[in-house]
């Protein structure tokens, strides 16, 4: 494990809801990771395992639009690689002020010169059927980042900010990708202070499930790709809320008829305080880092 938080930047986060970092995973993570992307938005599936969200399909959708998958390390070992990274649950499960963290899901990320935005929004309000609905998320940059380039941006201290939001209803390419955000912030009231992720390859941000952000046109001439580790406490339910708002009825598909606990063969468990993680993640890692050998 070697990516490890000071007190003084979980205190930072604490106050801003968000945590920007030079660096969280080396330069062969990022290659690695990297080299997945042409074949994952073809449609090339490694393990032969369909991810759970395919947004964008290389042929099928429009070359305007920011590409995303969701849970990609259940289709490809080696992004499960820089996933499964038992230092980033430690992270999110500290910030989260949790016993420990498993994933709730990956986002593979990939913004193209040109592409338009992904419109701000608060990820615990799509968490109503998981109980607690906490996220914590740590968003790895693999590339440089520019402020210009539709890099990521929080909005400081939103977290504190009312927690009533819904799923955006146009989250892919609108171009007043800020609009929800900006009503949230006069509700409250206060001045939202933008703060875009700007950060070397390998570094990035954690920010916490109630803090909004969102990311803008890329009008840089550099691909702007990242990749996702989207936390929830190890100790997390299924809420028993059938309602079928946000994601609930792709990931509710997970749940046993009965029982509330969340299975870890789709949601695994990457560190505790206790010391346990689940069983098949290291051999899957290894895996991931022979293919890439
Ligand atoms: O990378 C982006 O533009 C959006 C990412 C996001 O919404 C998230 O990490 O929760």
């Amino acid at each position: 494990m070697d990516f490890e938080l000071s007190k003084a930047q979980a205190d930072r986060f604490d106050s801003d809801g968000f945590l920007l970092v030079d660096r969280i995973v080396d330069d062969s993570a990022v290659d690695r990771a990297v080299a997945r992307y042409e074949p994952l938005f073809r449609g090339e599936f490694e393990t032969g395992v369909r991810p759970d969200e395919v947004n964008w399909q290389e042929g099928r959708d429009s070359p305007e639009l920011a590409r995303q998958i969701c849970c990609g390390w259940k289709a490809d070992r080696v992004i499960a690689t820089v996933v499964f990274r038992a230092d980033i649950g430690r992270a999110c499960a500290r910030l989260g002020g949790w016993p420990g963290a498993r994933v709730h899901v990956d986002n593979v990320l990939w913004k193209p010169p040109g592409t338009r935005p992904l419109a701000f929004h608060q990820d615990s309000a799509y968490l109503g059927w998981i109980d607690p609905p906490e996220m914590i998320s740590c968003w790895i940059a693999l590339d440089d980042t520019t402020a210009e380039g539709g890099t990521l941006e929080h909005v400081r201290g939103s977290h504190h900010w009312a927690r009533d939001s819904k799923p955006a209803s146009h989250f892919h390419g609108p171009s007043d990708y800020r609009s929800a955000m900006e009503a949230a912030a006069k509700a409250e009231p206060v001045d939202p202070e933008v703060v875009p992720v700007v950060v070397p390859r390998g570094g990035g941000a954690f920010h916490h499930g109630w803090a909004w952000h969102g990311s803008g046109f890329n009008r840089s001439a550099n691909p702007r790709r990242s990749l996702v580790v989207h936390c929830i406490s190890s100790e997390a339910r299924f809420s028993g809320d059938a309602s079928n708002t946000g994601i609930a009825p792709i990931y509710r598909r997970y749940q046993r008829h009965g029982d509330l606990a969340m299975d870890e063969n789709y949601f695994p468990i990457l560190w505790t305080e206790s010391g346990y993680r689940t069983a098949f993640l290291d051999d899957y890692m290894r895996q991931g880092l022979a293919l890439a050998a």
